[in-house]
């Protein structure tokens, strides 16, 4: 049987009903470094059974809304057509009610997924967890290569905050400083007063709808350590989804990714854990108990 996010009775898997659309990814085209992210959807899938359906601090529980697993996309021959295979892919998933989740694949999907979102959502903004400024224009005579993700996001929109960047190029840099009210450092988060800076600085850019890439390097290689370029000094998996549940409360988040997941083969899923429960975190803070399929129940 295939694996589908946490096994769900069929209740709860009705596309009609859900509220919330797994789309697994499988991509790897551009990736420099360590490789594996291929695996990743398939792997996060294949701990999830192991989540508990209850949300800890929000008290609901967010499968109650419906989750869809959707069968994952197909992979393109070239950046090119796989480019056009995401974005033709996610097109229908940005609807009124309905929040997709998407799971990668290497960050590079994320571009058409915005392009996609746009559509539904003109005045969208873009939030940004990830170590790295993905701002080149090419990288490696790619224009399409993880390291240019947040470059090509910006000719869909202009309206991006980046959190966690620890890893960025002069010409980054560069591209930054004409901007640099975007960038939010993990150094800043570390207080509660520079947290609180942050979180106002973070809304106070965002739009009304948000699309939320989260590129798992953004957290400390301590937390998740299974992703193909690891940067020392990330964020705490508390300072992550402490942001995701005010910018949630705040805002309307319409979708989100989770990428660069590349599974270890010695055993270790720890970063296939935090993938799932963060996937469940955001679930959780973008839903209700006006969003229960089983209201009744
Ligand atoms: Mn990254």
């Amino acid at each position: 049987m295939k694996q589908t996010f946490l096994n769900l009775e069929p209740i709860y898997t009705h596309p009609e009903t859900a509220k919330f659309f797994v789309l697994p990814v499988p991509y790897e085209g551009t990736v420099c470094f360590l490789h594996g992210t291929l695996r990743g959807p398939e792997a996060i899938l294949a701990v999830s059974n192991q989540m508990e359906h209850f949300d800890e601090e929000l008290f609901i529980e967010f499968p109650r809304a419906g989750i869809v697993t959707l069968e994952p996309l197909p992979t393109g021959q070239t950046p090119e057509e796989e480019m056009e295979l995401v974005y033709q892919g996610t097109r229908s998933l940005f609807q009124p009610g309905k929040f997709p989740l998407i799971l990668g694949g290497e960050h590079s999907i994320t571009p058409p997924i915005v392009k996609a979102a746009t559509e539904s959502y003109p005045d969208l903004s873009v939030l940004q967890f990830d170590a790295h400024a993905d701002l080149r224009d090419s990288y490696q005579g790619s224009r399409f290569s993880h390291a240019c993700t947040m470059r090509r996001v910006l000719e869909s929109t202009q309206n991006i905050v980046q959190v966690g960047i620890r890893s960025f190029s002069l010409e980054e840099y560069e591209e930054c400083t004409d901007h640099i009210d975007r960038m939010i450092t993990v150094s800043t988060l570390e207080s509660e007063s520079g947290f609180r800076w942050a979180m106002s600085k973070i809304l106070e850019r965002l739009s009304k709808n948000v699309y939320i890439t989260f590129d798992i390097d953004a957290l400390d290689p301590a937390y998740a350590p299974a992703t193909g370029t690891p940067e020392p000094g990330g964020m705490t998996w508390r300072q992550a989804t402490r942001i995701i549940e005010e910018v949630s409360q705040a805002k309307h988040v319409v979708g989100a990714d989770i990428v660069e997941v590349a599974p270890f083969q010695n055993g270790n899923c720890v970063t296939e854990f935090l993938a799932v429960r963060l996937a469940g975190k955001i679930m959780a803070c973008n839903c209700t108990v006006d969003d229960y399929i089983d209201r009744n129940r």
